[in-house]
């Protein structure tokens, strides 16, 4: 597996000093992906209220022809995928373009090694034809790094995790992929869409309480990490959800007012009762939201899929 920034740590202690210090306390959500957190993620997508894993694994299941059809090239080419998921929904394209003689280089680029060595074990094993080459990277620095041109190229980011950027983050995240991508490579993204806000509410709120201690587990890799001292029952997981904008957000509530200490960082951060740390946002989109986020990014709608129930969307899109 290549490493491609082994810098991850002083990364975290940055953003978290960065984080803690603001008026409006927050810390990245990329930080949830820590070997439990990643265990509490695939706890998450199993869990019942969790529709959109299912939703997403529908339209592979049954679309994954159409899907491979809609991407097959008679050129050699490389399926690029930005964080690696469980691998299930790839294995089911990649299934379906081997069954069509086309066997692409498989580049899953992941910020968890963990994430990637579980990938690898799950896929490798019966598939002898398969090209697995894993990058260990933060893919928004490798993006930077991709020349456009050469191998065709397909960029695939699944499970909604554009939902986890601001509109401005996805933006300039999705111009980062068109300026790394040539004509004829195009970028299959999945997102999810505006529905029942219950439906949306319970996903983020389980109650077996995964997603409570997927987001607590920020302070826990901080007490770890960073040496701080974070009293977990002193905060409390906060999920909204806001139907007009399709903003869902998770943070952590200071139940009292107190003070953690932070030895790494030689720092001590006051929070007032019922202050927020933010945590995540997890945006759903609609038609209208969709077009102007592709447009805005220099991309056309090529294709769209969505499942039974229309909660969930699948699409290829390509340059403009
Ligand atoms: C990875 N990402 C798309 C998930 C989401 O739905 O925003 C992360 C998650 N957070 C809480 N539950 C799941």
């Amino acid at each position: 597996m290549r490493t491609w920034n082994p810098e991850f740590d002083r990364i975290f202690a940055e953003h978290v000093l960065e984080g803690l210090s603001r008026p409006e306390k927050s810390i990245p959500s990329r930080y949830f992906y820590d070997a439990r957190g990643d265990r509490l993620f695939q706890s998450i997508m199993t869990s019942p209220e969790y529709y959109l894993t299912d939703c997403e694994l529908e339209i592979f299941a049954t679309r994954g022809d159409e899907l491979a059809r809609a991407l097959m090239t008679d050129r050699s080419c490389e399926l690029v995928e930005l964080g690696s998921g469980d691998g299930l929904k790839t294995s089911l394209l990649l299934d379906a373009l081997h069954e069509h003689h086309q066997d692409w280089v498989y580049r899953p680029v992941d910020i968890s090694d963990n994430s990637l060595e579980l990938l690898e074990q799950r896929l490798v094993p019966g598939r002898p034809w398969l090209d697995f080459q894993a990058i260990h990277a933060n893919y928004l620095d490798l993006l930077r790094e991709f020349e456009p041109g050469g191998v065709r190229r397909v960029f695939m980011f699944l499970g909604s995790n554009l939902g986890n950027y601001s509109s401005r983050q996805a933006i300039t995240f999705l111009r980062l992929i068109h300026a790394a991508m040539a004509p004829g490579d195009a970028f299959l993204v999945g997102l999810d869409l505006k529905k029942d806000p219950d439906v949306i509410r319970a996903a983020y709120n389980d109650a077996a309480g995964y997603t409570r201690d997927f987001n607590l587990n920020l302070l826990t890799r901080i007490n770890r990490e960073l040496d701080g001292d974070f009293k977990l029952d002193s905060f409390e997981h906060v999920p909204v959800y806001d139907p007009a904008s399709g903003v869902a957000r998770s943070g952590l509530r200071s139940r009292v007012e107190q003070n953690v200490r932070v030895a790494a960082l030689d720092c001590v951060f006051h929070f007032r009762r019922d202050e927020i740390i933010h945590t995540e946002i997890s945006q759903k989109y609609d038609e209208v939201l969709i077009g102007e986020l592709s447009s805005a990014a220099g991309f056309v709608v090529d294709k769209a899929f969505v499942d039974s129930r229309n909660y969930f969307t699948d699409q290829v899109w390509v340059c403009a």
